[in-house]
């Protein structure tokens, strides 16, 4: 398999190759794609070197069976329907086609049947989004979900490695604020990314409209609240979900618990003790009512975010088509 990474110096980048990696896929062709500045950078893969290269239009004609990209909407809308025209299959983790109608948002565990006899753009949802439509995912199947209302308490590494760099840097002393106001030490900020004109953020929206889209369900109403905490790696979310069959505790509970890569638990669950981890965790499971019911979610916003997800995508992809090229 040939495979291409493009953003491959990035935060979600680099994982991408680790999870290609960890997976065991048998890729006999890999290329590294960044910005000029990076061109020459070494990264491991299975136990070789290889040489990160300048992004050009030229090297997205070449035939890949997939290219992942993290790079940037910018970037993803330059390059990515290049390589598209060209024959190849994109997985691409910005937000620049996710709301595209025929472009599918993909989550495989839930709706991955959806890229069978697909060729082209797949957009991987944001990362938020993700953990959140994972964990309901059999709620959603066998009980019907009417309302979502979420709260979410996001690690800067959302922002990738200057967001990190933000947060250490002024845990250290320095006055490191410079891209993204939101990432204050010590402190909690509701607001990531730019403030849309109805009040709520493009973070938030990205919640309500992809969870529509991945659910093939536009009549869920999701209420969201983005907040930044300044913690590295792993999103935290709390989240009550109105279902419209009505249930008990202990149905809710085997439904959380039946999703593939999705765990229940009923210990403490927090970043720091999941961050590096594939699966996403479900715990604090309370009920208001028949129909409500309260959860709290928390997954490695890089991995399950981004990168792994990325990468289900492809085996998925690659699961449903044999990969078979059109030569
Ligand atoms: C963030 N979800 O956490 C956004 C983009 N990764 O910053």
């Amino acid at each position: 398999m040939k495979v291409g990474v493009v953003g491959a110096t990035g935060e979600v980048g680099r994982t991408m190759v680790k999870v290609l990696e960890e997976k065991n896929i048998d890729i006999n062709e890999l290329r590294l794609f960044a910005s000029k500045k990076s061109e020459g950078k070494e990264i491991k893969f299975k136990d070789k070197i290889y040489y990160v290269e300048e992004l050009t239009e030229e090297k997205m004609k070449e035939k890949y069976d997939y290219l992942l990209f993290s790079a940037g909407g910018s970037v993803s809308k330059k390059y990515a329907p290049i390589a598209s025209e060209y024959g190849n299959t994109v997985i691409d983790n910005s937000s620049a086609f996710r709301m595209v109608n025929d472009i599918p948002l993909v989550v495989p565990e839930i709706n991955g049947d959806i890229i069978k006899g697909y060729r082209g753009i797949i957009a991987n949802p944001n990362c938020s989004t993700i953990q959140m439509v994972l964990a309901l995912r059999n709620v959603e199947k066998e009980l019907g979900i009417s309302e979502i209302f979420v709260s979410t308490y996001q690690a800067v590494s959302g922002a990738g490695n200057k967001g990190i760099k933000e947060l250490l840097d002024q845990q250290n002393g320095i006055n490191n604020i410079n891209h993204f106001p939101e990432i204050i030490n010590n402190n909690v900020i509701p607001i990531i990314g730019p403030v849309l004109e109805n009040g709520f953020t493009e973070e938030e929206m990205k919640m309500v409209n992809e969870t529509r889209k991945i659910y093939d369900d536009y009549g869920i109403k999701v209420y969201p609240t983005a907040v930044r905490v300044p913690v590295l790696y792993g999103h935290s979310e709390s989240i009550t979900f109105r279902v419209k069959k009505k249930s008990t505790l202990e149905d809710v509970k085997k439904l959380l618990s039946s999703v593939d890569n999705v765990v229940y638990t009923d210990d403490l669950v927090t970043p720091i003790n999941i961050a590096g981890s594939d699966i996403t965790y479900v715990s604090r499971l309370r009920q208001m009512d028949e129909t409500t019911f309260l959860i709290w979610v928390v997954a490695d916003n890089v991995r399950v975010g981004a990168a792994t997800n990325a990468v289900r995508i492809l085996l998925k992809h690659y699961e449903l088509n044999n990969n078979k090229r059109d030569e």
